[in-house]
């Protein structure tokens, strides 16, 4: 059983004795920080609650996407198919993965994909939101490492920042058979830092460090935070760059909806381990570039460990 209890500062998600962090940002920012440092370090995902994005906005993505998901199939292929851009339904990437969904991947630099200018509008005022807030939290990250506020969010400001924005729909199972199958199978984000809305159905899981999956109880008035790969990398393993996957919905007749951005480098970003990080430690990991590891991703499995191909052995 799941069972959400809140105070001020923290509130905790519990199963099994295990708790997931849910960090109100509009507390004393101090505390803030040292509070999702932790996160970081014990399970890469939080949640935030008063992130400061519009809930006027959210609510207009959310109906943008559903709006769009309704299409006819034809109309939904007319933006292209995700390649790895545009809309992809139950192929996953570029090497033969699959799940119970349907997507449509956006590149925020440049939302030409979009189909109709109200919706690009919409997704770009979105995109305007959850960057902000991804660089609130980025620099709360650094507050509480103790380093340059800057050193991590600046890589997510950066006009090339590879940026993305994903929409996955998850329709409801129409036989019971189906359930306990794969929405979305079992990966790591490769970015910097992940920031996932969902609407108020179940399905996202995060794994934990005794290889038990934890389902995360749904929340839209949160927001979910994990972190990806790079700053696993540019932590030198002190974050972790949690483990997750969704169900394939199984409450009937409604549909899951997650609105996730990703933020990222620009592509020629060298990925280090800065000095005051790495302290008295040997690097666990080479440096490369995120064009470099964005190719080896893009040339592997969902599921891959990707990092491990990029440590100093
Ligand atoms: C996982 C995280 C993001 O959804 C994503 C995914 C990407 C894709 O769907 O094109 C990948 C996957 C993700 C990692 C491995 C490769 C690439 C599918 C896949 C099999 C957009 C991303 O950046 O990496």
């Amino acid at each position: 059983m799941v069972v959400a209890t809140q105070v001020k500062t923290i509130s905790m998600e519990k199963i099994e004795d295990v708790e997931i962090p849910l960090i109100d940002l509009s507390d004393n920012r101090s505390k803030v920080a040292k509070l999702i440092v932790k996160a970081c370090e014990e399970y890469g995902f939080f949640k935030v609650i008063n992130h400061g994005v519009s809930h006027h906005i959210i609510k207009e993505m959310e109906d943008e996407s559903f709006d769009f998901f309704e299409k006819p199939l034809s109309e939904k292929e007319m933006v292209g198919s995700a390649n790895p851009f545009g809309y992809g339904s139950k192929n996953i990437g570029l090497s033969g993965d699959t799940g119970e969904l349907e997507y449509l991947l956006l590149q925020t630099n440049q939302n030409s994909i979009a189909n109709t200018s109200k919706f690009r509008c919409v997704v770009s005022s979105y995109v305007e939101g959850v960057r902000e807030l991804a660089y609130d939290i980025l620099e709360l990250i650094a507050k509480g490492l103790g380093v340059p506020h800057s050193l991590f969010s600046h890589l997510v400001r950066h006009i090339d920042s590879d940026s993305l924005l994903r929409l996955n729909h998850y329709p409801p199972v129409t036989h019971s058979f189906h359930r306990g199958t794969l929405g979305f199978g079992e990966h790591s984000d490769p970015q910097i830092i992940t920031l996932l809305r969902s609407n108020g159905v179940p399905g996202l899981q995060i794994s934990l460090r005794n290889g038990l999956w934890l389902p995360v109880s749904p929340d839209p008035h949160a927001f979910c935070v994990n972190i990806g790969d790079i700053l696993q990398a540019m932590t030198n393993g002190r974050f972790v760059s949690v483990r997750h996957r969704a169900m394939a919905n199984s409450l009937r007749h409604q549909s899951r909806l997650s609105m996730v951005f990703f933020g990222a480098p620009s592509p020629e970003t060298t990925i280090t381990c800065p000095p005051q990080l790495l302290k008295q430690n040997k690097p666990i990991y080479r440096t490369f570039t995120w064009a470099e590891y964005k190719s080896h991703t893009y040339a592997h499995r969902l599921g891959e460990t990707r990092l491990d191909h990029f440590k100093i052995t």
